[in-house]
C-alpha cells in the first residue's frame, strides 16, 4: 500500500526492545549555566544475552562562543553513521554526524558560519516544478525561531548555495534575545524534507535569565534532539521522486529510525530526588511527537526557547515537528522508567492534545508500523545523592502586543482534481513561488492572523503546522475560543480537523527583510504549502 503524501507505509520500525543492566551511578556536582560536572562511578557489569546494551545518552559536541563570537564551519555532506542499528545509515549529515553539533551562544553575540555544501550535484533537471521535490542537495541555512535579520546572509531562507559552493553567513544576534533551545536546519525550498528527514539539524542554546533560576542551573542540563531518521530497506536515504506513479511516494521510505542525540534507545542515569533540565528538540521532517515518562511528572519550563511564567506540571507533551520543549524531570524511586513516544503524522494526527473539535472521519489508510507507541530512550533510577528542589516562578518571557495594525484570515489549502488526486499544496489555495510579490507588513506595527486548516477533500483529518520566521507569536484563540493563558511559540499545530484554526498576535519588530510562513510538515512545505512576507520600514 502505498500513500504519495505520506509515503510508502509498509513500514518495517518495529523498534527493537533492548536489554538493560545497571550501569554508571551518576554523581551530578551542579554549576550555573548548565556546565554541569559529573562524576561517573562504574557500577556492576552484568552479562547481557541478547542486543545492544543501551548507552548512557550522549551530548552532541557543544560550540560556545568566546569574546562575542561563534565561528563555525558547517559541511553539509553524504555520511555514514552508527545509530545503533543493524547496519549503519547511509545519509546526508552535517559534519557526518546525527544530529550536527550544538551552538551555544549569548545575546549580542554574532554566529559567523561558513556554510559548506558538499552534497552531491544532481543531474540537470529543467523545467523545475516548485510544486514538487527538486534540487534536493541545492542547500541554505535557518536558525529556526532566532530573532534575527532575515536580509542579506543572516537567516535568510532565499538564498541556494550549490553542490561545491560555500556560503558565509553572520547572524547577529540581540541584547534582549530570549534565552532557550532554538535550532537550526537546511531551508532550501524543494529540498528541505529531504534533507532533515536525512538529519540534517542541530541545536541552537541562547543563554539568558532562565539560566541563572537557582533550581535550574542546579540540574543537568541534557540537549535531547528527536529526529525520524527515513530510510530504505538497506539503511540508506532514498531519492525523492518528482512526479511518483499511484504506486510510489515523493519522499520514499521502507522505515524510520526514531533517534535520540543520534541513538537508537540510549539511557538517562539519575539518583532519586535528582533534577535534570532536559531541552527535547523534534527534529523530525513531519512528525509530531507526544512524550511521556513512566511514573514521572513533566515540569515545563519553555516552549520554543520561551520562557513560561512557572513550571506547567504535565504527564504528557505533544511537540509538533520543529518545536522544543524544556522542562525538568525529578528522579522518583529506584527503578527502569521508559520515556514513551507516541507517533502522529499529518494524515493520522493520533497524537492526544490535537483534537480540539470534533471528530471526523478519515479517508486515509491505516497507520503503519511506523507510528507505533514505542519508548526511545530509558531512565534508570540508581544510587543516591542530595535531594534537589523544583522551581515555583519562572522569568517569563511574554512581551508587550503592539496596537494591532491590521487583522488577516490565512487558509492552509489542498488543491486536488476531479478525482480527489493531489496537484500541490498552498497557502490561500496558492503555492509557493519565490517571485510572487510577497505579503507586506509594516516594521513597528503588530497583526493579528486567524490560519484555518482548509477542508481536503479526501483527508478530513489532514493536520498542518504553522511555522513562521523571525517573531514568535501569542496564540490567543483556538477554533474562535479565547484561551485563558495565551500561548507563546514560533511552531504551532494546526489541528486536523477540518475548519479548525488558530489565532494569534505577533509583534512585528527590530527587523525589515523578507522571510517565509509555512507548514513545518516539510514535504508539505516542498510541496507549496509556503507563502513570502516582508516587513518594510
Ligand atoms: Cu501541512
Amino acid at each position: 500500500m502505498v500513500d504519495r503524501l505520506g509515503g510508502r507505509l509498509a513500514g518495517q520500525s518495529v523498534p527493537v526492545r533492548l536489554s538493560r543492566r545497571a550501569a554508571l551511578a551518576a554523581v551530578v556536582l551542579g554549576g550555573c549555566g548548565g556546565r554541569s560536572v559529573r562524576a561517573q562511578t562504574p557500577g556492576p557489569a552484568t552479562a547481557v544475552p541478547v542486543g545492544r546494551r543501551p548507552v548512557e545518552l550522549r551530548q552532541p559536541k557543544v560550540l560556545t562562543s568566546a569574546n562575542g563570537l561563534l565561528d563555525v564551519t558547517l559541511t553539509g555532506r553524504p555520511g555514514v553513521v552508527d545509530v545503533g542499528a543493524p547496519r549503519p545509515v547511509t545519509t546526508y549529515t552535517y559534519d557526518n554526524v546525527l544530529p550536527g553539533h550544538t551552538w551555544e551562544v549569548s545575546p549580542g553575540d554574532t554566529l559567523r558560519i561558513d556554510l559548506v555544501n558538499d552534497l552531491p550535484p544532481l543531474p540537470h533537471a529543467d523545467p523545475v516544478d516548485l510544486t514538487r521535490p527538486h534540487a534536493w542537495t541545492t542547500t541554505n541555512l535557518h536558525t529556526h525561531g532566532l530573532h534575527v535579520s532575515p536580509a542579506g546572509n543572516a537567516d535568510n531562507v532565499f538564498l541556494s548555495i550549490e553542490p561545491g559552493e560555500t556560503q558565509w553567513y553572520e547572524i547577529a544576534i540581540p541584547d534582549d534575545h530570549p534565552g532557550g533551545l532554538f535550532w537550526y536546519h537546511p531551508h532550501r525550498h524543494g529540498g528541505v524534507c529531504q534533507q532533515v528527514r536525512a538529519g540534517m539539524a542541530g541545536a541552537i542554546i541562547v543563554r539568558g535569565e532562565i539560566d541563572e533560576v537557582p533550581e535550574v542551573c542546579a540540574a543537568k542540563e541534557q540537549v535531547v534532539v528527536l529526529q525520524a531518521i527515513e530510510l530504505g530497506d538497506d539503511y540508506q536515504l532514498l531519492d525523492p521522486i518528482p512526479n511518483p506513479s499511484k504506486q510510489e511516494a515523493f519522499f520514499p521510505r521502507t522505515q524510520i529510525l526514531y533517534t535520540v542525540n543520534g541513538v537508537l534507545n540510549p539511557k538517562i542515569t539519575m539518583y532519586p530526588g535528582e533534577v535534570q533540565r532536559w531541552r527535547i528538540l523534534n527534529a523530525a521532517e513531519g512528525k509530531f511527537m507526544a512524550l511521556r515518562l513512566a511514573g514521572h511528572d513533566l515540569h515545563v519550563l519553555a516552549w520554543d526557547g520561551l520562557t513560561l511564567h512557572a513550571p506547567d506540571v504535565v504527564d504528557e507533551v505533544l511537540l509538533s515537528a520543529g518545536n522544543r520543549v524544556e522542562l525538568l524531570v525529578k528522579a522518583g524511586t529506584p527503578g527502569s522508567y521508559d520515556l514513551v513516544l507516541r507517533p502522529g503524522s499529518s494524515q493520522h494526527p493520533v497524537a492526544p492534545g490535537m483534537a480540539h473539535g470534533p471528530a471526523t472521519p478519515t479517508g486515509a489508510p491505516v497507520p503503519s508500523s511506523e507510528l507505533l507507541v514505542r519508548p526511545i530512550l530509558t531512565i534508570e533510577v540508581v544510587g543516591s545523592g542530595p535531594e534537589m528542589a523544583l522551581p515555583t516562578a519562572l522569568p517569563a518571557w511574554d512581551p508587550p502586543i503592539l496596537p494591532i495594525a491590521r487583522r488577516r484570515q490565512v487558509a492552509y489549502t489542498v488543491e486536488r482534481d476531479d478525482d480527489d488526486e493531489f496537484i500541490d499544496f498552498g497557502i490561500d489555495g496558492v503555492p509557493f513561488d519565490p517571485a510572487r510579490p510577497p505579503y507586506r507588513i509594516k516594521l513597528g506595527t503588530a497583526e493579528e492572523w486567524t490560519v484555518t486548516n482548509a477542508p481536503d477533500t479526501k483527508l478530513l483529518e489532514h493536520a498542518h503546522v504553522f511555522h513562521i520566521h523571525v517573531n514568535p507569536f501569542k496564540v490567543t484563540k483556538i477554533n474562535g475560543e479565547t484561551l485563558d493563558t495565551p500561548l507563546w511559540r514560533d511552531t504551532f499545530v494546526l489541528t486536523g480537523n477540518t475548519g479548525d484554526s488558530t489565532t494569534f498576535e505577533s509583534n512585528f519588530d527590530d527587523f525589515t527583510g523578507r522571510f517565509v510562513q509555512h507548514c513545518h510538515v516539510l514535504s508539505h512545505e516542498d510541496l507549496g504549502m509556503m507563502e513570502a512576507l516582508e516587513v518594510v520600514p
